[in-house]
């Protein structure tokens, strides 16, 4: 069992007791995703999530074998990437896993060092440090495996004034749609396999230095069909916070053992993207398209008062717009928050994101747990998978 850790305010951040500092982390740099088709999944992310056009790498910039689009709002970069060619190692990405999340690049100030140094502590090579320069600066990238075939990038940006990275052109688009208000990636959560859960949270503290701050288990999170487990992993910092879920023993077929059926194996089951306005954040999202899982029974918002109890004199949103949005709601000691969550977002039941919104609180809705698994058991039903 891994020891649950105290954390000391430190100015704005926490910082974590027992988490190392080998590694220092500045933030999230960008995700990427392998997709069947780029420039559809490009115009998708732009028009229903509201990202904006900003980077672009393929054919026309004297990449051969793949298409990559960099799209941007706030804080958040996702790069779209698809193969080219009938032997590129993308192409047996996809063919497996089908469209998914291939790389959570993290930002560091000398991708060299965070190489060696995770290296040295078992990881798993997957890019050596490659040193990429144009006019616009130099940036050095390295990066080795986590989970699966999912990779983390450490990328060290120097002075870097390029739109993206070297061999990005900026992408300039007449096609423009509003934002939606998403703000920055709040975490990344990962579907492991049947008793795989400790040795990634071992792979967590030893190879990249960060400490388990928050644990459930299979008896706080389930349903009358299946059960679940969940650490959620953190570097000192607390900026960068990666869950781990693996399934448990229940009646029936649980959402995580739907997802490695589908992905074929563990990778990135959700992104959970912050907005400080969750009921303009997820109106906008619904009328331009996006899914959401169906909402709690309406036992569950006449709860809410209860639930939060003094936090509830804080809650600023009405209780009925939240429900009418299917929102949820739970809180912590610090604070409340307001979370949903997409249906998949590919034809296969396996990523899909979370909106929240974090009034204080620091934890991941353990008070929605059972209310959201049953939301997605509802889907699992339809789909045939439970
Ligand atoms: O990230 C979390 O822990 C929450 C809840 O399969 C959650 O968003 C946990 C497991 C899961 C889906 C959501
Ligand atoms: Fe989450």
């Amino acid at each position: 069992m891994s020891k649950e850790v105290k954390s000391v305010e430190y100015g704005l951040e926490k910082i974590f007791e027992g988490a190392q500092d080998f590694l220092p982390l500045l933030g999230t740099d960008y995700v990427e995703f392998y997709v069947g088709n780029a420039k559809q999944s490009a115009h998708y992310y732009k028009t229903a999530f509201g990202y904006q056009s900003l980077a672009y790498a393929g054919l026309e910039t004297g990449v051969r074998d793949r298409t990559s689009y960099v799209l941007k709002q706030d804080k958040i970069r996702i790069v779209l990437t698809t193969p080219l060619t009938q032997d590129s190692p993308i192409h047996e990405h996809l063919q497996k896993h089908g469209d998914g999340v291939k790389v959570a690049a993290l930002w560091v100030e000398d991708a060299t060092s965070a190489y060696e140094e995770t290296m040295k502590r078992g990881a798993r090579s997957f890019m050596e440090p490659t040193v990429e320069k144009d006019e616009f600066g130099e940036v050095v990238r390295s990066g080795i495996y986590t989970y699966g075939e999912t990779v983390h990038i450490f990328v060290e940006r120097k002075n870097y004034t390029g739109v993206f990275l070297p061999g990005y052109k900026e992408w300039k688009s007449d096609y423009n749609p509003e934002p939606t208000g998403l703000k920055y990636i709040d975490h990344m959560v990962g579907n492991v396999g049947w008793n795989e859960m400790n040795t990634w949270v071992k792979f967590y503290e030893d190879v990249m230095g960060f400490v388990n701050f928050l644990s459930f288990d299979d008896k706080q999170i389930n349903t009358e069909y299946s059960a679940l487990m969940s650490k959620v992993m953190s570097n000192g910092n607390g900026r960068i916070k990666f869950p781990i879920n693996e399934p448990a023993e229940g009646k029936k077929k649980s959402q995580i053992e739907e997802y490695l059926d589908f992905y074929g194996g563990p990778g990135i089951q959700h992104i959970a993207i912050a907005t400080d306005d969750i009921i303009k954040t997820v109106s906008q999202l619904k009328a331009r398209g996006i899914e959401f899982l169906s909402a709690p029974p309406h036992t569950y918002y006449e709860a809410i008062p209860e639930r939060l109890g003094d936090h509830m004199k804080m809650m600023k949103e009405d209780l009925n717009e939240i429900e009418k949005l299917a929102i949820m709601v739970d809180a912590d000691e610090e604070g409340y928050l307001l979370q949903i969550f997409t249906k998949p977002v590919q034809d296969r039941p396996t990523l899909f994101f979370e909106i929240i919104q974090r009034m204080g609180a620091k934890g991941f809705g353990a008070g929605n747990f059972k209310a959201l698994f049953e939301s997605i058991e509802r889907e699992q039903q339809l789909r045939g998978t439970l």
